[in-house]
């Protein structure tokens, strides 16, 4: 069961890593987030900098995309790296538990003062839930966030009222 609470970064980097959330905890306090509403993040819960999981796996030059899988509801996005890398973070834990299936858990994407929904690459629809891959890509990879309005109010139709 805890099996499923892993994170996995790989593609374009030097050392393809899983990450369980006890990894996640035993990252430097440099790269540790606590309190994401302070970003603006209204879910709340803590996580660790981008920028931190990257240093582990060492990025390789040429990557340009980051690839956010979710499996769980097949939804994936692919954003360019540059203007997220200092500040995207991944949230991993609420109150000291794995962070909730009901918030997007066992890990969320979650970059501050993105765009709304489909107006920009880099946009809330990029707040991947269910985060369980990083993909880093020489150029965009696959990505299927939608692409209009109709669409993006369908992934809307069964949110929590
Ligand atoms: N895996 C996954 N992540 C997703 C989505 C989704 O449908 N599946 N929807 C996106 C969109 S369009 C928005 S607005 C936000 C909604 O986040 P919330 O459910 O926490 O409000 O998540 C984004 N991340
Ligand atoms: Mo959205």
């Amino acid at each position: 069961m805890n099996d499923e609470l892993v994170l996995r970064i790989e593609g374009h980097v030097e050392s393809p890593r899983e990450f369980r959330v006890e990894d996640l905890r035993g990252l430097a306090d440099d790269w540790q987030v606590k309190d994401v509403t302070r970003l603006g993040m209204k879910r709340g819960g803590d996580a660790v900098q981008l920028a931190g999981l990257l240093a582990s796996v060492q990025l390789l030059d040429g990557a340009t995309h980051l690839g956010l899988h979710g499996t769980r509801d097949n939804f994936h996005a692919s954003i360019p790296l540059g203007p997220v890398l200092e500040k995207a973070i991944v949230i991993y834990e609420k109150d000291g538990q794995p962070l909730d299936v009901n918030v997007g858990g066992p890990f969320r994407f979650f970059i501050p003062d993105h765009a709304a929904c489909h107006t920009d690459e880099i946009d809330e629809c990029a707040n991947v839930k269910f985060l369980d891959r990083i993909e880093l890509t020489v150029g965009k990879g696959f990505d299927n966030r939608p692409q209009d309005d109709e669409e993006h109010a369908k992934l809307h139709e069964n949110d929590p009222g």
